[in-house]
């Protein structure tokens, strides 16, 4: 199940929980107001087909494919990670659906801060087009997830500052972000 918390702002291994003491926690109903929005996905496999299709069809997904980070498995991996990790946007929504492993998305609330949100098997998270963030793994190095996307996906990540691309200006209109 999906948790979320404030950041510290602590400098050192980014694959750490990097949580407050005492944590502050987020809760489903924060992050919605962000326009991140979290789905749990039944274990039973047949189930979970179903939650899926309807997600799917209810969305207009039209491509899926899986992608696996671990060091053996993803090429270049420590450039990507670097990437991943990156405070960004997209185009897009950004869909993930972790199938094994774990690994954090952060994204900025409405005063600019970072939002930690672990993602572990059976974890489907939409973050939509033009919201800072960015992933790295956890100290496991290992995550596999589903991706979605409405037509030809584009993974383009659009570092910070991209303040003037559409996407980010549409996101700010019904997401105001004040330092
Ligand atoms: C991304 O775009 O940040 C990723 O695909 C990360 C790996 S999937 C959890
Ligand atoms: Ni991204």
């Amino acid at each position: 199940m999906v948790r979320a918390w404030y950041m510290d702002d602590v400098a050192g291994d980014q694959r750490k929980p990097h949580m407050t003491d005492p944590p502050q926690f987020v809760s489903l109903e924060q992050l919605k107001d962000l326009g991140v929005l979290y789905f749990e996905i039944s274990s039973d496999p047949a189930k979970a087909e179903e939650q899926v299709k309807e997600l799917r069809a209810d969305r207009g997904y039209t491509y899926q494919d899986m992608i696996t980070c671990s060091p053996e498995k993803l090429p270049n991996y420590e450039q990507k990670l670097k990437n991943f990790f990156e405070e960004h946007l997209h185009t897009d929504e950004e869909i993930r659906y972790i199938s094994e492993g774990s690994g954090y998305f952060d994204v900025r609330d409405g005063k600019d801060k970072w939002i930690r949100i672990e993602l572990v098997s059976n974890d489907l998270i939409i973050l939509p087009a033009g919201i800072y963030h960015r992933f790295t793994l956890d100290e496991k190095n290992y995550v596999q997830a589903h991706r979605f996307f409405v037509g030809e996906p584009v993974w383009t990540p659009h570092n910070r500052p991209a303040d003037d691309m559409e996407a980010r200006q549409i996101y700010l209109q019904s997401h105001p972000v004040s330092a």
